[in-house]
């Protein structure tokens, strides 16, 4: 028999939200309105991940996929996809995205880094996918709260918790194809990935405020992952990370 059933691709390198979209699906039987198909993408440095939940690797500047796309797929739902999707995908296609920051403010690279140094306010968004990055036409968001006290981290739990609500608050609007969205206010800005390179690179003999320092140290702190850095007299590399605890007493 024919499968009548629509087909929704959903691009994502973030093996967390793609468990979390999936058990959503399930609990909702979306399954039974739509086919889900799950990518990852080719430049995923680490897809196994991705890989265990059913996902397989796809080029999506590859141009014969613009033309089956086209034919196959209802829509597709990029989940923190680290290729960015060509103009030819996103005009022939409907695409929405899942952001893990609040549009305009920050778009790009590692929203929650830059809103901790910048102050400007932090969140999801789940948008219309247009040539520009993390720019179309916004769907739904959740703003977060930014304390004095996050890292880098800290912050980014939150905001992964705000874009799960935004899938359960809009997958049944996707799936069924009726969701509305409106133009950003205005274009806001962007941080790109050298930014953060720059950033991580310390510049010892930067002026400002104690708590302009903190920010920057507390923006670049993030679990493990070796990101500010300084060199000494000797030219020797040093990572440095911050720790910031509450007062427990
Ligand atoms: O998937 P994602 O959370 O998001 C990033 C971009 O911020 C986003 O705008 C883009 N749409 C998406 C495709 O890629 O990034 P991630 O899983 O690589 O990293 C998560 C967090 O980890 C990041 O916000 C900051 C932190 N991190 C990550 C790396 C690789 C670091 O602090 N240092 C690092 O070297």
């Amino acid at each position: 028999m024919l499968d009548e059933r629509k087909k929704i691709l959903v691009v994502s390198d973030n093996p967390e939200l793609t468990r979390f979209f999936q058990e959503y699906v399930h609990q909702k039987k979306y399954n039974e309105i739509a086919v889900f198909q799950y990518r990852f993408s080719i430049i995923n440095k680490n897809p196994r991940p991705m890989e265990v939940l059913g996902a397989t690797p796809l080029d999506v500047k590859d141009r014969k996929f613009f033309g089956i796309a086209k034919e196959e797929y209802s829509l597709i739902i990029s989940i923190h996809c680290k290729q960015i999707f060509p103009e030819a995908l996103v005009k022939s296609v409907r695409c929405v995205n899942f952001h893990p920051g609040l549009n305009p403010f920050n778009r790009g690279w590692y929203p929650q880094v830059f809103s901790i140094i910048n102050k400007k306010p932090i969140g999801a968004t789940l948008h219309m996918m247009d040539a520009e990055v993390d720019h179309g036409a916004i769907i739904d968001q959740k703003v977060v709260a930014l304390k004095k006290s996050d890292t880098s981290l800290d912050l980014y739990t939150r905001v992964l918790s705000a874009e799960k609500k935004l899938i359960e608050r809009n997958l049944k609007n996707l799936v069924y194809g009726v969701f509305t969205s409106s133009e950003m206010e205005m274009e806001g800005n962007y941080n790109s990935k050298e930014d953060f390179e720059d950033l991580c690179n310390l510049d010892l003999n930067k002026t400002g405020t104690l708590e302009d320092h903190i920010d920057i140290l507390r923006a670049l702190t993030h679990g493990d992952f070796k990101n500010a850095y300084f060199f000494d007299e000797e030219g020797n590399k040093h990572y440095v990370r911050l720790i910031i605890e509450p007062d427990c007493k």
